[in-house]
């Protein structure tokens, strides 16, 4: 019995006359500006007594991004709500004292460094994982976990939050499945296969409710540890496994690439504003390794 083959037309993130599209195929926003009222949507969730817990990795020279990260995040974050962040790094003394709004706190984790930019972009799904099982089960009631070298240019509020929350790539966003960077092989726990998508969701940005997020890092973790017991490494490490997953466990809510972006991309006719976006940065300077 073949397994039933998904195939179904490609789902359109902007229509040809340039207009974002706000619903995907199974009936979740797709958040862009404009499609929220921030006034409205900020009085619901203060009803609410609830924690955003943050984890971000900041390992080798990726300790330099952290000043830039939290305090433009400190500007622009779920500002007026009650925040905590995790940095996870192994070096606590390059963590930045970073002046905190009220109800914000951070939490320095040390972790072992690694040789190999890869092996800590993977290690993020069992790490996350681990935090989750560990405190944020009790701590916090959704979780984000983001790229540190990144810069907030615009408000990141609560029309963010739902209970499975994906992001959508900024340089995917009007390409065809066909040429999205999925994993490819079948031997891979990440196999995509090229009829198969929805969107390709970057990895920078995973959030939702912490047990919903659990299940992800810890399904992802598990992917991982099969892949590398065959010394297979998906194309894109983790990214490529949360597509997998983002795949067969939609999110509840998509952000449009205002949520993530990357500097060197041209934005203005594009999209409306910037929220969150990579940095340039070189990365023969920043990486242990190329
Ligand atoms: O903390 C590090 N140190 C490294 O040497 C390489 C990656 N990382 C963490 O992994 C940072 O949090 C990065 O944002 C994340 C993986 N993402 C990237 O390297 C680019 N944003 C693709």
């Amino acid at each position: 019995m073949l397994s039933p083959q998904l195939s179904y037309k490609q789902p359109i993130v902007v229509s040809p006359d340039g207009k974002p599209v706000a619903l995907t195929p199974w009936l979740v926003p797709i958040v862009w500006e404009g499609t929220f009222d921030p006034m409205l949507i900020d009085l619901i969730y203060r009803q609410k007594n609830i924690t955003i817990a943050t984890t971000v990795f900041a390992l080798g020279k990726y300790t330099q991004f952290l000043k830039v990260f939290l305090e433009s995040a400190e500007q622009n974050y779920f500002v007026g709500f009650r925040v905590h962040y995790y940095v996870f790094t192994d070096q606590p003394e390059q963590v930045p004292a970073v002046k905190m709004g009220e109800e914000h706190n951070l939490t320095v984790l040390i972790v072992p460094s690694s040789n190999r930019w890869q092996d800590i972009s993977l290690s993020r799904m069992a790490r996350l994982e681990k935090l989750i099982e560990s405190r944020l089960i009790n701590e916090a009631d959704y979780v984000f976990s983001l790229d540190v070298d990144s810069k907030f240019y615009g408000h990141w509020g609560v029309e963010t939050l739902g209970r499975l929350v994906g992001v959508i790539h900024p340089g995917y966003y009007q390409t065809p499945r066909e040429q999205f960077t999925y994993e490819r092989r079948p031997e891979s726990q990440a196999f995509i296969p090229y009829s198969e998508g929805d969107y390709y969701y970057g990895g920078a940005v995973i959030g939702g409710l912490v047990e919903d997020v659990y299940q992800l890092a810890k399904t992802c973790r598990e992917q991982l540890d099969i892949d590398a017991s065959k010394s297979i490494e998906a194309a894109w490490q983790e990214e490529s496994h949360l597509n997998k997953y983002f795949l067969y466990n939609k999110p509840t809510k998509v952000l449009s690439p205002e949520y993530l972006w990357q500097d060197q991309i041209p934005h203005k006719d594009r999209v409306k504003i910037l929220r969150f976006s990579q940095i340039i940065k070189n990365y023969a300077d920043v990486r242990p390794n190329l």
